[in-house]
């Protein structure tokens, strides 16, 4: 085959997994052969992050090049929430564009969809192919979050004009005679233990209201497949043009419903088992490029939205079938933590074409594909684009290990820390220390917590008042951080 100008990119986007839940990162409980198949043939960074600890915010930051607290909405959004990507906000997608890519979304947004008050029976004025997607067919928001429909470039898919979709996320404007988790639990397949309480959809609560729409309702064990099947198209469709593939993964994010062949494949549970079903997704990309001829003319990352959590809301057993398993691996937290766990996860570049197999320390976080992938495509950024992404583009293919020096990250609420080479700094925060819901650390105390990692990987011994002149230097660093306009120059 005709070796193309331009490399292909697909970045495949795993949603709540862990720094210890493959493989290829110290995982004895689960097996992930794909991914580690392609960790073998690419980087391992063993300082990944995304920038939050929760999903908005990171997934804005990938596709922005920007921190996620330079925009106030980019917080967990309601599923009913607008859209926080302007249309005219310069995104990789759109730079990928620019490049003469063909460019797809495929999987979880959650970046909200329309401008004000959506009509999900009309078609949607503002959608990922406005900012940048020459196609997207999408979850609006999380899988456990109403309207339970795939959005297909802007219409809802499957929808009939006789059962037009409303949603609210409202109690006060819940539907009446519509069944919910809270006033009918006796209708529910699987319980919920917080959170998930409202409209039930395929025997199974969720958060927010809906009513209509019955023939566009997307079915949970079959998700993995619909999704896997668009990217396998769209790859298919394009295999002879330079592409762009955001692939976002609903997996292992509750409620975990795995397909028939996975259930009950790992001693884990419903976890274990849609991690396992992940992996299978990975490698039918993998194995499909393979077919095309294209392994050596794409770059795949791998890469998680935020960190684990077992208990997310569902009586799933997920903690009780969890067994010596860490899914944070050796970090202390997990999703929605301001410790490492809620941030740092599994991050692989695989380029077999290109590049080395290799396990690399530098510090590298997913803000910093923009401007990476800006460079390896030969795309010249605006002075006032992506302005947290760094073109760390050696760290990035693995020929050296000089990352980054300073990086900010955030818990939930835009509570921000600061990770400066082996040190992480965490300012005084109010707020519970632990979420009991959920049972994670995090983060939150009125002391100002200083860790060493390079000694104290687990952030276990706060020396704050031991390394007052590291301490000094960390605050003053991110406050002059969060007061500037933009941290690339
Ligand atoms: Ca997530």
């Amino acid at each position: 085959m005709r070796k193309k100008q331009s490399p292909n990119v697909v970045i495949i986007y795993a949603d709540d997994l862990g720094f210890g839940d493959v493989g290829c990162y110290g995982a004895s409980d689960i097996h992930t052969p794909n991914i580690d198949r392609l960790a073998s043939r690419g980087v391992s960074f063993n300082h990944g992050y995304a920038t939050a600890a929760t999903c908005t915010p990171s997934r804005y930051s990938l596709l922005t090049g920007s921190y996620p607290w330079r925009n106030p909405q980019a917080s967990i959004l309601a599923g009913d929430s607008s859209n926080i990507i302007p249309s005219d906000m310069p995104t990789i997608a759109r730079m990928f564009q620019t490049a003469g890519h063909r460019t797809a979304v495929v999987g979880k947004w959650h970046l909200g969809l329309g401008k004000d008050d959506i009509d999900w029976n009309r078609p949607i004025s503002s959608t990922p192919n406005d900012v940048g997607f020459d196609e997207s067919f999408i979850m609006a928001a999380t899988n456990d979050r109403v309207p339970c429909v795939y959005v297909e470039n802007r219409k809802v898919l499957g929808l009939t004009d006789d059962d037009p979709i409303e949603v609210t996320y409202d109690w006060e404007k819940a539907f009446p005679g519509e069944p919910t988790g809270r006033t009918n639990p006796e209708l529910l397949r699987l319980d919920y233990s917080h959170g998930h309480d409202a409209a039930i959809i395929n025997g199974v609560s969720r958060i927010g209201h809906m009513r209509g729409g019955k023939a566009a309702l997307w079915d949970d064990e079959s998700m993995a497949e619909t999704f896997l099947e668009r990217a396998l198209d769209f790859i298919n469709v394009n295999s002879k043009t330079p592409f762009f593939l955001y692939y976002a993964l609903h997996q292992p994010h509750v409620p975990r419903l795995p397909s028939k062949t996975f259930k009950g494949s790992t001693k884990l549970g419903a976890r274990g088992d849609v991690i396992a079903e992940l992996d299978w997704c990975v490698g039918q990309i993998t194995d499909n490029l393979e077919r095309l001829g294209l392994t050596e003319d794409t770059i795949i990352v791998f890469t998680s939205d935020n960190g684990p959590v077992l208990n997310d809301g569902y009586k799933d057993q997920a903690e009780e079938l969890n067994g010596q398993h860490n899914p944070a691996g050796i970090l202390r937290g997990g999703k929605y933590s301001m410790f490492d766990g809620g941030t740092r996860v599994p991050f692989i570049v695989s380029w077999p074409g290109r590049i080395n197999s290799g396990i690399s320390d530098a510090i590298i976080c997913q803000v910093d594909l923009y401007a990476c992938f800006a460079s390896i495509i030969n795309q010249v950024l605006n002075a006032e684009e992506a302005p947290d992404s760094l073109p760390l583009v050696s760290t990035f293919l693995g020929e050296n290990e000089i990352g980054r020096t300073d990086l900010v990250l955030e818990g939930t609420k835009a509570k921000t820390v600061l990770r400066r080479n082996n040190w992480v700094y965490i300012p005084p925060y109010e707020g519970r220390s632990i979420n009991e819901n959920t049972n994670i650390e995090l983060g939150n105390s009125l002391e100002a917590q200083l860790y060493d990692l390079r000694l104290d990987a687990g952030q276990q011994k706060n020396i704050v008042s031991e390394r007052p002149d590291i301490v000094k230097i960390m605050s003053s660093r991110l406050n002059e951080i969060l007061s500037g306009e933009r941290t690339r120059y």
